[in-house]
């Protein structure tokens, strides 16, 4: 039995089976490249769920780390650090917000937006006691707590895990109209995915985020965006917002604010919605702790400063072309934009799970998801020649026929 095997051995006995990955044992990381334990090289295509966006073990991000480390770690918020106000400041000017709340996971900054929503449309909307809705679109991934999954629509993510909390109210994702018809007096924020990732990188039509944003400001709705998967250069830009030519009033991130080396996420909020939370009704033990803080300022840094933001749209666009140019009758369709793409497989593909393992036998480490999409998401580092290496393996798992 290789060392691999007893890995995965022991982890199939002792851990939960809530994952069921591929079977390749990390070890190492730089840059778009991951190890395995008998020392054989992946370009990473997925880079942790666009966790790394700036790439494994940036030098930068591991230097602000352990010199943060070895000073001061965690204070909690009882008393202040030295680090949440130049984090807030960096953030501040990087996206024009006026108000930030830092958390750990997105799951948590999700979390925190529907509770500080509620309370405004409470507060400042005059939305009677318990009567706030919030409306989310159909195929949503948000996170995986209770309050999360309650309003997915995914069997896998919900059955069995009720009851759920009330309030919510569910539209299909890109439909004005539905939108437009969900709408009620106690509707105090609609919270959606610039571009919906788990459900398979669906991107709106053209025009629904301007109409959306117009809809909500019309009708004192809080449009929170949670581009904790599409923000911070994933699709191009910043953040995905700029895509549409619109601004959100509450905007998550989290993934790559700290560029995978520990989990820090945000929200960010335009309006008075962050306002009203007062001493004691929100927190968090790690939230804004020195070394998250240390962290997610150089991870911001290496991003804005390094040219990743305008090389992820160059390369995405390249990666896209390449793919949509392969002869092959198993491709149903190539979609995304900068370096958030998929690839959608004909059924007779034989599935995009087995299709990941041949890519992955070829050193290329991609996602499946749904069955027959595969997704492909590399550190927004990624170089030409990596582009067209990548496009060559997916030329020879797809076009063998
Ligand atoms: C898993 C997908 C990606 C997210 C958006 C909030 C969160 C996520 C838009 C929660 C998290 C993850 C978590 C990961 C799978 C994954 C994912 F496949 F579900 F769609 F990224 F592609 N909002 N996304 O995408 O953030 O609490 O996890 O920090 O294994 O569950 P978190």
């Amino acid at each position: 039995m290789s060392h691999a095997d007893r890995l995965i051995e022991t982890e199939h006995r002792l851990g939960a089976h809530n994952y069921k990955p591929l079977d390749v044992v990390l070890t190492r990381g730089a840059g778009v490249h991951v190890w395995d334990t008998e020392g054989r090289r992946y370009l990473d295509c997925l880079s942790a769920y666009s966790a790394v966006n700036q790439g494994h073990c940036h030098p930068g991000i591991l230097a602000a780390m352990t010199e943060q480390a070895a000073k001061l770690t965690l204070t909690s918020r009882a008393f202040r650090n030295d680090q949440l106000a130049l984090l807030y400041e960096d953030i501040a000017a990087l996206t024009g917000s006026h108000k930030i709340l830092p958390m750990n996971s997105g799951a948590e900054a999700v979390e925190t937006a529907v509770k500080a929503v509620r309370k405004w449309g409470y507060e400042v909307k005059g939305v009677p006691e318990n009567r706030a809705e919030i409306i989310v679109c159909a195929d949503n991934f948000h996170g995986r707590t209770m309050g999360i999954v309650g309003f997915s629509t995914d069997p896998d993510a919900r059955t069995g895990f009720g009851p759920f909390a009330p309030g919510f109210v569910t539209v299909p994702f890109g439909d004005l109209d539905a939108f437009r018809a969900a709408i009620t007096e106690n509707t105090v924020a609609f919270l959606v995915e610039p571009i919906q990732g788990e459900a398979g990188v669906i991107l709106p039509p053209s025009g629904y985020f301007p109409a959306v944003r117009t809809l909500c400001t019309r009708h004192g709705i809080t449009l929170i965006l949670d581009e904790i998967q599409t923000g911070l250069g994933r699709t191009g830009k910043l953040l995905a917002e700029e895509h549409e030519g619109i601004e959100a009033d509450v905007t998550l991130i989290g993934k790559a604010l700290s560029g995978g080396f520990y989990p820090v996420s945000a929200v960010l909020s335009n309006s008075d919605v962050l306002g009203v939370l007062k001493p004691g009704q929100h927190g968090s033990t790690f939230g804004g702790n020195p070394l998250a803080c240390a962290v997610a300022r150089a991870a911001l840094k290496a991003l804005t400063q390094e040219g990743m933001i305008d090389n992820a749209e160059r390369m995405g666009a390249r990666f896209k072309a390449g793919l949509g140019a392969l002869r092959s009758n198993l491709v149903a369709e190539v979609r995304g934009r900068g370096l958030m793409l998929a690839v959608e497989l004909v059924p007779e593909a034989g599935g995009a799970r087995r299709v990941c393992e041949r890519l992955k036998d070829r050193g290329l480490l991609a996602k499946d998801t749904h069955g027959h999409t595969i997704r492909i998401a590399p550190p927004l580092v990624i170089r030409e020649e990596e582009v067209d290496w990548a496009v060559d393996q997916f030329a020879a798992v797809l076009c063998a026929a």
